[in-house]
């Protein structure tokens, strides 16, 4: 055990694992640590907030499949991580969040930047480890490692400041690497005898497709079964959409072929999916969940098979594996299946037609106010303009996308043909999240287009992360989808508060000016055959190293609302307030 300071303990545990970069602002509390990372190998980038740094290494661990890390000053630097980390919680992002915390001699002193950093994070994170003395300092930074890859999700590593001082003997950890298996061999003999007499499966592919590295391993199973394969909500990267068999994700904004073809399933294998609330509401006026059909649920977690939807056989184990096992099991065995895969295929590809179709003809939004606002606008249709960056997309590109009514829109026109490819804000919801997650995918996978979808009002949380683009050689895209309006949000006014607009209209600079004086290259579009070729620019940038801001200009027309489910028609009781009552439609 050789001898060293706490902070090349920390720093030589993150060169054992692997870490290549480290997103944060500086401060004091880490300096002595911080010190170290350029003779470590170890880049650290610093952003404009710590926000943004938090998303970064969320991105970065989506892209790569590897840690991502961040680091920041105790006290406020630390709670501006919250957000980000909840966000990664519910991605299910190993990100390790570094939070120096106030000096152990004088905590509960309310001295300088002082709280108590574990109670925050304490229901976004996986793990919690907190360096009590410094001697421990590998041991819990390797834990914490271990923990995010092994739990998926963040894990904080607390640690008060002065435990960066010190001299021990230290023992550096070595990534313990924990693969999982495919589940129990009687869930999946059961699951396996279910298959085998389907009729019409589908298969739900997730997240934990993507996370286990089990494309193909997914593409082989549909293809013996000849199911329809959709994605789960925000994953629309977990099946290549160039196969025959896929057919587009479910949930808000989704694709009606997919949930047309799993209403008809009498077997749904919902792989490396939880089946989340919000992914599986009704849509377009489609309520899909085929309430009768059984339901085979894989999750690497066992609190979520069964949590949201009924099912009848639950595997708790690893998607690629389950797949796999799945596979053997299935192989020479006569599947009632076979019969019908003719049918299933041509019913596929009636439904696949039939939506591309429908979303060529559906150029805007035509509910009576979306038609007002539109009527006498010089600016785009927001689906048009979708349809032209689809179009446009570079096949290799990664795109995120933020909170908001276009970008919302936009789930029906991104396809993807390679997994790690779709970084969405994910359940958590968080306008401000595309522009740094797709940074952060920048920096883990430099040669491939990095592109970011966002509303002007989560553009107005997160634009200031261009400096960190200019600043530090990370060139990106980002599309700006100005209808000078939070538009999502304004979308319940309009149907539930007789269009009394309450915050909700944007009075914008121009944001490609705006991203001129921030140093990054910009273009304004305001017409429909610009698009492409500006975006085709743009990204073509990313190659000399330029980021560029498309700006868009779009009508103020909104696409249906994120939470019809969730919200009322008021009912006001006080005379004061009686005239702001909406009656309900009839
Ligand atoms: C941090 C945060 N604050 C508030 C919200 C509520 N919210 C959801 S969508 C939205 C509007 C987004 O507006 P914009 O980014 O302009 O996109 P648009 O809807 O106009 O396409 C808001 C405020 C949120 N999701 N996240
Ligand atoms: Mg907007």
């Amino acid at each position: 055990m050789p001898r060293m300071s706490a902070s090349e303990a920390f720093v030589e545990t993150l060169v054992a694992y692997g870490v290549k970069d480290v997103f944060g602002i500086v401060g004091s509390a880490y300096m002595d640590a911080l010190d170290l990372f350029p003779a470590a190998g170890i880049r650290f980038i610093p952003t404009a907030h710590e926000q943004g740094a938090g998303h970064m290494a969320d991105g970065y661990s989506r892209v790569s499949g590897r840690h991502g890390v961040c680091i920041a000053q105790n006290g406020p630097g630390i709670t501006n991580f919250v957000t980000a980390t909840a966000a990664a919680y519910w991605a299910h992002s190993p990100v390790v969040v570094v939070t120096p915390e106030t000096g152990s001699s004088t905590i509960g002193l309310g001295g300088f930047q002082e709280t108590e950093q574990l109670p925050i994070f304490s229901k976004i994170t996986r793990y919690q480890a907190h360096v009590s003395k410094h001697p421990r300092m590998a041991e819990l930074t390797g834990r914490c490692f271990d923990m995010a890859m092994g739990e998926r999700g963040p894990a904080q590593l607390n640690i008060p400041r002065d435990n960066f001082y010190g001299e021990a003997d230290y023992d550096i950890p070595k990534p313990k690497n924990i693969t999982r298996g495919a589940g129990s061999s009687d869930s999946l003999d059961r699951a396996a005898d279910i298959l085998a007499e389907a009729k019409f499966p589908v298969i739900v592919s997730g997240g934990g497709v993507i996370f286990s590295n089990g494309i193909a391993e997914c593409v082989s199973l549909a293809e013996q079964l000849a199911a329809p394969v959709v994605n789960s909500y925000l994953h629309n990267d977990s099946f290549p959409s160039d196969h025959p068999l896929w057919c587009g994700p479910l949930g808000y904004q989704g694709s009606k072929a997919a949930m047309k073809l799993i209403a008809q399933a009498d077997v749904v294998l919902a792989l490396g999916t939880r089946l989340g609330p919000f992914g599986t509401l009704p849509q377009h006026g489609l309520d899909y969940w085929p309430k009768t059909a059984k339901i085979i649920q894989v999750d690497a977690d066992h609190r979520m098979l069964g949590l949201v939807k009924e099912i009848s056989v639950g595997i708790a184990g690893d998607a690629k594996e389950a797949a796999k096992a799945l596979s053997y099991r299935l192989a020479n065995r006569k599947l009632a299946c076979a019969a019908t895969a003719a049918e299933r295929k041509k019913a596929l590809k009636a439904e696949k037609d039939a939506w591309e179709n429908e979303l060529d003809r559906w150029t805007h939004e035509r509910d009576p106010w979306s038609l007002e606002v539109a009527k006498d606008s010089p600016f785009m249709h927001p689906r048009q303009m979708l349809r032209e960056l689809e179009k446009a997309m570079p096949r290799n590109a990664m795109v995120s996308t933020d909170i908001g009514n276009i970008c919302s829109v936009s789930n029906s026109y991104l396809r993807f043909s390679q997994p790690n490819s779709m970084f969405a804000a994910m359940s958590f919801g968080n306008c401000g999240y595309a522009l740094p997650a797709i940074i952060g995918a920048k920096v883990a996978a430099p040669d491939r287009p990095a592109v970011a979808y966002v509303g002007d009002g989560a553009w107005g949380m997160s634009f200031a992360e261009i400096l960190t683009c200019v600043r530090e050689d990370i060139p990106v895209t980002a599309v700006v989808f100005h209808n000078q309006q939070w538009g999502a949000e304004k979308k319940n006014q309009v149907d539930f508060y007789a269009t009394r607009f309450v915050g909700v209209n944007l009075d914008n600079p121009s944001w490609a000016q705006v991203a001129r004086s921030l140093g990054a290259e910009a273009v304004t579009v305001d017409r429909l055959g610009d698009v492409g070729e500006a975006f085709d620019k743009a990204c073509d940038a990313q190659k000399r190293g330029r980021t560029t801001v498309v700006e868009v200009m779009v009508t103020q027309e909104l696409g249906d609302p994120f939470r019809r489910d969730a919200l009322k028609y008021p009912s006001r009781l006080l005379d004061k307030y009686r005239h702001t009552n909406v009656p309900p439609p009839a």
